[in-house]
């Protein structure tokens, strides 16, 4: 197989990792500058959280300085400025994931929230005893504790599709599941945040629709990495977070078909979700604003569509290519150091830019402190996917994970760490 940047070799090369620009891409994030004990810092906690790049921060500071304002409120031109920026951000997110209708579009605080929303608008209206929810074992929290919930509330039952030693999910065993005919929804993460698993959404989306199912899919992973077609999914539901996509902290996405979010009754009610209120009873807003209580997240609604013009800017099959070509070379480094094993698909081709690894007598939280006194930082822990951990035998994993602005220098500077880490306990 040629490589997927260069297509000139047969392995990961520096051509490939520098062809995408990403040292130049480095000058966008000022955050990247910096210097810690005089060296440079070598961010690999990607999937926590990703920098925020000078376009997003510059957003930021003239959304607050020119156009503050409440929307949807006032009449005063300044609230009109802010309401129109607010809205143009929904539009973007729209063009980006080629979704259908700005009002199938809800924004939340993040991926966790959008979950919540359904599982519990939509969860505690519809569910009933005897239904099946299928989640699996490679879930994060956030897509299992609020199914949880649902179900305790209704006598719905949870199930798990089983994670197989190469990371991937069962077709057969979602099969299976359906064909039992009590399947109300299907809800499996696009991308895991620990084993980096890229699960064929559009696959398992169409079984589920075949059998009469639901399918929410958790994309906290996918959207910062991958070109997310949403007309393509054709999930009902599809939940992401703006953080982790150069995007500013507190605002996710929630989209949702629209005749599914007319029969929800809201998550959160108060200002801007309502139509009238009566002493005694309200009636709601249209969508999206229905499911938007409060003031929005309006700056980080602005921000993120700054985000969205950068990755757009740079292009998403770039950036996936770039990021495969990290993890191709990540795992190869990995697999030649001696004392370290490693979870997940064992080829880059089926995982996104996340890499889990144990070292051979060394606690996870120990690899991540020593780390990081050689500048780098990764994260060591459960990663809200404690179901998994079980799976694995583990207690915590370490985790690199990937941005469009990382090198092959910081792999380099991993690897240098992890030997570094390794003497220490030799002693
Ligand atoms: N994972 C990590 O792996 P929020 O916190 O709502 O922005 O995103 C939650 C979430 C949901 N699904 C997946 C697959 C995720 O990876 C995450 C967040 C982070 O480091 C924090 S645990």
């Amino acid at each position: 197989m040629k490589h997927v940047v260069c297509r000139t070799s047969e392995e990961p090369c520096q051509e490939c990792l520098v062809g995408f620009g990403a040292e130049k891409i480095r000058e966008d994030f000022p955050i990247l500058w910096t210097k810690v004990h005089g060296k440079p810092l070598v961010y690999l906690d990607n999937a926590a959280t990703t920098q925020k790049p000078q376009a997003v921060l510059d957003t930021l500071m003239r959304y607050y300085t020119e156009e503050n304002s409440n929307v949807h409120r006032g009449v005063h031109f300044l609230s009109q400025v802010a309401t129109q920026s607010y809205e143009s951000g929904r539009t973007r997110v729209r063009q980006f994931l080629n979704a259908s209708h700005d009002r199938e579009i809800i924004f939340t605080r993040g991926a966790t929230e959008g979950i919540n929303l359904v599982a519990q608008s939509y969860g505690r209206k519809h569910l009933r005893a005897g239904d099946e929810v299928i989640v699996s074992a490679m879930e994060h929290h956030s897509n299992i504790v609020p199914w949880q919930q649902a179900a305790a509330a209704t006598g719905a039952q949870l199930r798990y599709l089983e994670v197989a030693d190469d990371g991937t999910l069962s077709l057969e065993q979602l099969d299976a599941e359906l064909a039992r005919g009590d399947v109300a929804l299907v809800a499996l993460t696009h991308v895991s945040n620990v084993l980096g698993t890229i699960n064929p959404v559009a696959e398992i989306v169409h079984r589920a629709h075949d059998a009469g199912a639901l399918a929410l899919i958790d994309g906290a992973q996918a959207v910062p990495q991958l070109e997310v077609d949403l007309t393509a999914i054709d999930a009902d539901f599809y939940a992401w977070t703006g953080h982790k996509a150069l995007g500013p902290t507190g605002v996710g996405v929630l989209h949702a078909r629209a005749e599914l979010l007319e029969q929800m009754p809201p998550f959160l009610s108060g200002g801007d979700m309502i139509a009238t209120v009566e002493a005694q009873s309200s009636s709601w807003n249209e969508l999206p604003w229905k499911f938007e209580a409060g003031t929005s997240m309006i700056a980080q609604v602005v921000g993120l569509g700054a985000a969205i013009d950068y990755l757009d800017a740079l292009g998403m099959a770039n950036i996936r290519a770039h990021e495969h070509a990290l993890t191709a070379y990540t795992l190869e480094r990995l697999s030649a150091t001696d004392g370290v094993s490693l979870f997940g698909p064992p080829s880059a081709e089926h995982r996104g830019g996340v890499v889990s690894f144990a070292l051979e007598g060394i606690h996870p939280h120990d690899v991540a402190e020593l780390l990081s006194r050689s500048n780098v930082c990764i994260r060591a822990s459960h990663h809200c996917a404690q179901p998994l951990m079980r799976r694995l035998g583990v207690v915590a994993t370490a985790r690199a994970s990937f941005g469009p602005y990382n090198v092959a220098a910081d792999v380099d500077a991993l690897i240098e760490a992890i030997e570094r880490a390794q003497e220490v306990f030799e002693g």
